[in-house]
């Protein structure tokens, strides 16, 4: 609506200019500031899609807790689990301050509405599963995570920074996992081999369609939501990880992997997309499995959720007597 004088810019104009010029100035976007409902519409959806995956997540390694080969390794698998509820709250917390309730985005992902990174529908097989996820796929999260450290929206933002250091620890025990099971019996190589074998394509796919294929990529760089787009930052992955790969002596499962020496990158074969695309749509491995067990996880807890309720509200009907 126009003010009816004539050059003014008309409210939502001004809102929208200021919106931009503080992205232009790599200012933060804060909770109580104005900003396009498409905008908050995407960083609901992606940052909601993230905590899914934390707490879905916990769930392939969580079935390896109970088998941990030494009291060792259990502890510390326990607390990288623990970590992961953690990073789940912070980035649940993050996208309620946009407006949503956090029981309807759970609610979203019980209806099977709201989506959940492709990779945690792929089953852990063995305990060299665990160290390959810890490798990879955490190896993957950082790089994926890090540059969202810098993005628009100060909430998400900053439970970034928190979460990363973290995964880098998760990386680490991940590697660790696999430098122990390289260097053991020809069985445990053979082990570490076969689980870089199930888990390396899905880690290649966990950064999203490729570019021509995405469907955010154009405007979420745009608005800073991402900085960089999905094909860039699976090459970062690539790059950083085939070495990996040749320290521990395993061989990545690609026969068309080389270096390029002109782009200074390597180079990988096909991906199967159609793969990608049917774990997307509920129908990999383990889907079904994953999802029935947030069920299962959340109507198990509905007496904690009550019980902490009836106690906020107590406490709050003695402190206004
Ligand atoms: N899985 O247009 P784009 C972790 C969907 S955390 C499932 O490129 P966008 C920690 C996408 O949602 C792992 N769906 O989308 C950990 C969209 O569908 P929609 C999670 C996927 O959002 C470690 C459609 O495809 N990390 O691992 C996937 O711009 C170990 C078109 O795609 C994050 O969420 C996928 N892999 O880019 C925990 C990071 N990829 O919504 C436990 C933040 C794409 O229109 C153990 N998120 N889709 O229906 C992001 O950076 C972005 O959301 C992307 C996707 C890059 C994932």
């Amino acid at each position: 609506m126009s003010d009816g004088i004539e050059g003014r810019p008309e409210p939502d104009d001004a809102r929208q200019q200021c919106f931009e010029s503080r992205l232009d100035r790599a200012l933060k976007i804060e909770p109580p500031d104005w900003m396009p409902d498409a905008y908050r519409k995407t960083l609901t959806r992606q940052i909601s899609q993230h905590a899914h995956s934390e707490i879905v997540g916990m769930l392939p390694e969580g079935n390896w807790i109970t088998r941990a080969p030494s009291l060792h390794r259990k502890l510390i698998l326990l607390a990288k689990v623990q970590d992961e509820a953690g990073h789940g709250l912070y980035l649940y917390s993050a996208a309620e301050s946009l407006g949503t309730p956090r029981d309807e985005l759970v609610a979203a992902l019980h209806a099977g509405k709201a989506k959940y990174s492709s990779i945690f529908n792929y089953p852990t097989l063995t305990w060299a599963d665990v160290g390959a996820i810890g490798w990879l796929v955490d190896g993957a999260a950082i790089i994926n995570q890090i540059p969202i450290t810098r993005c628009s929206y100060g909430p998400y933002a900053r439970a970034m920074v928190r979460i990363c250091k973290e995964e880098s620890f998760h990386q680490r025990q991940g590697f660790d996992i696999m430098w122990t099971l390289a260097h053991g019996t020809p069985p445990q190589r053979a082990m570490a081999q076969d689980a870089l074998d199930r888990w390396w394509w899905p880690s290649v796919m966990m950064f999203g369609p490729p570019d021509a294929a995405s469907v955010h990529n154009e405007q979420s760089l745009r608005w800073k939501i991402k900085l960089f787009t999905n094909d860039e930052l699976r090459q970062k992955f690539i790059d950083q990880t085939v070495p990996q790969a040749e320290r521990l002596r395993l061989t990545i499962p690609d026969p068309q992997l080389r270096w390029n020496e002109e782009t200074q990158h390597y180079e990988i074969g096909p991906v199967d997309w159609d793969e990608f695309y049917r774990v997307v749509g509920g129908d990999g491995p383990c889907n079904r499995e994953r999802l029935s067990a947030r069920v299962d996880a959340w109507n198990d807890g509905a007496w904690v959720r009550d019980a902490a309720a009836e106690h906020a509200r107590k406490r709050a009907g003695s402190e206004a007597a």
